[in-house]
């Protein structure tokens, strides 16, 4: 799976008077430092480009906690964005914490209601995770996707909200 075929979502043209005050929380994991700090500067950046100034942020260690926090936080807020870094390593554990922050960001979203932009890179070795980190030299802006997606989710679904 590549970049390829991805949408060009301009925030500021997407309801702009709506989406600012649409309440964003970003949960981001703690591993792989200099990946993750990019990560979290496109998620930012992306919220800035949407007029959302200050939005929370909330730390957990691993990605293996995102669901947890997904969940406790999701009915509070309009949109919840998972930021990630999981790198293969020698052993089978890549595959238990891809497979349990991916299921369970879904299941947040799916029983919510409230979209989670899915942020968590899983790669199988650190140059894979600097080209989507939105690091200058950069080929990819993951964490600003994962934001643009999560507020243009809410913004198309928030006139069905009960
Ligand atoms: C244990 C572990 C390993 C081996 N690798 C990663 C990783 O690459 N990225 C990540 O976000 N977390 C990793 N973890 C930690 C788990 O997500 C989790 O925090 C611990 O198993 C404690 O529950």
């Amino acid at each position: 799976m590549s970049g390829h075929g991805a949408p060009d979502i301009d925030l500021s043209t997407l309801n702009p008077a709506g989406m600012s005050q649409l309440r964003l929380v970003i949960v981001a994991a703690s591993w792989h430092t200099q990946i993750m700090d990019g990560l979290l500067d496109g998620a930012l950046r992306a919220a800035k480009d949407a007029g959302i100034s200050d939005p929370t942020v909330l730390r957990v260690p691993g990605s293996f906690e995102l669901p947890v926090a997904a969940a406790r936080l999701a009915p509070h807020f309009d949109a919840v964005v998972a930021l990630g870094v999981v790198i293969r390593g020698g052993t089978p554990h890549f595959d238990y914490v891809c497979q349990a922050a991916t299921s369970g960001l879904t299941d947040v979203s799916v029983s919510t209601g409230v979209p989670v932009g899915f942020g968590v890179l899983t790669c199988d070795n650190e140059q894979q995770g600097l080209d989507r980190a939105g690091l200058p030299g950069s080929k990819e802006d993951k964490g600003h996707e994962a934001v643009t997606a999560a507020l243009a989710t809410a913004v198309a679904l928030k006139q069905y909200r009960s």
